[in-house]
């Protein structure tokens, strides 16, 4: 990392063909501030996305980046940061992205705790593919995946996050991007898995339903009038997972700020032989002679 002090516009590629206001500028943002504020350089930093309009976000970034398979930046991220763990990884994703197709390796990533910052622009639809159902979409979300509105109940990323033993989890708000870039620098601070999930309103495809009192959801409006701030909570202390737990259930998840963290040694601080090096600068004996002696224990 590099202590020289960047602009943010260090960051800045190709300009995004995100519609106007999507949420997922707000990330961006937040993002190009956070990297600036860390003092990192393009070449310190590796992006590794998934597949919808979330997962453009390393193109319009500048630095490293790996635009993988749909649900499959996780694995990807985690081996970039196990091959080089001078990287500051980035997986970044969509809430179909990372809760639907790739769930499984999303709860597998938190208990393994691998040091790689887990960004979801969570818009609770597939915005990409034109507004389909997702895995947090509201229950009596109508789109042409569910026309007569969506039967099931969203899934809860952040309590699988904290059920599996995640060591930093925070929610931000792509319209609240002081916030966010102030959890995004704690997030690629932490020595572990960080899961920054980011409520990222969908301008174009927005959840047809209201609330109870009547006031349609899923819009930046409702998302600044019913998240709680956790860090106006003057009593709330991050380092209780039940005390976590117990806020998530009491705001039915519509929190922003720090959720949970803990320090505990990273993926890596458990595996013996582990040099810490890049693994591009260890002389490792390939030569012909011990291909053939590894391919000898297989025949
Ligand atoms: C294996 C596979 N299945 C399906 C798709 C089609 N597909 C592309 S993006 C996407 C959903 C994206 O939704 P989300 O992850 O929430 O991202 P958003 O576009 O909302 O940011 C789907 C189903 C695909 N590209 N690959
Ligand atoms: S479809 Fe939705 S998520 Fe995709 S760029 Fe447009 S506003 Fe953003
Ligand atoms: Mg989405």
């Amino acid at each position: 990392m590099s202590a020289t002090l960047v602009s943010p516009k260090v960051f800045t590629s190709e300009f995004p063909t995100w519609c106007p206001s999507c949420g997922d500028f707000g990330v961006l943002r937040a993002l190009q501030n956070a990297a600036a504020q860390l003092g990192l350089q393009p070449h310190d930093m590796v992006i590794v996305s998934g597949i919808g309009c979330s997962g453009k976000i390393n193109s319009y970034f500048n630095c490293y980046g790996l635009h993988t398979l749909h649900g499959r930046a996780l694995p990807v991220a985690q081996g970039v940061k196990l091959a080089n763990p001078q990287l500051t990884v980035i997986a970044s994703g969509g809430d179909g992205d990372g809760y639907g197709i790739g769930a499984g390796h999303f709860m597998h990533a938190v208990r393994r705790n691998v040091d790689v910052t887990y960004i979801v622009m969570d818009n609770q639809v597939y915005g990409l593919t034109k507004g389909q159902t997702s895995p947090t979409s509201p229950h009596g979300y109508s789109s042409t995946t569910t026309p007569g509105g969506s039967a099931e109940y969203p899934v809860r990323p952040l309590r699988v996050a904290l059920a599996n033993g995640v060591t930093w989890l925070a929610q931000g708000f792509s319209g609240d991007i002081k916030q966010l870039t102030a959890l995004m620098v704690k997030a690629i601070t932490h020595r572990g898995f960080s899961v920054l999930n980011v409520m990222s309103p969908c301008v174009t495809y927005r959840p047809s339903i209201a609330d109870e009192n009547g006031e349609k959801i899923g819009v930046f409006e409702w998302f600044r009038k019913h998240l709680v701030n956790l860090e106006a909570e003057r009593d709330y202390r991050p380092t209780d997972r039940a005390a976590a737990f117990a806020q998530l259930m009491e705001h039915d998840d519509l929190v922003a700020g720090l959720i949970y963290e803990e320090d505990r040694p990273a993926y890596d601080g458990y595996l013996s032989g582990y040099t810490g090096r890049p693994m591009a600068e260890l002389a490792l004996p390939l030569d012909a002679g011990h291909l053939d002696q590894i391919a000898a224990q297989f025949r």
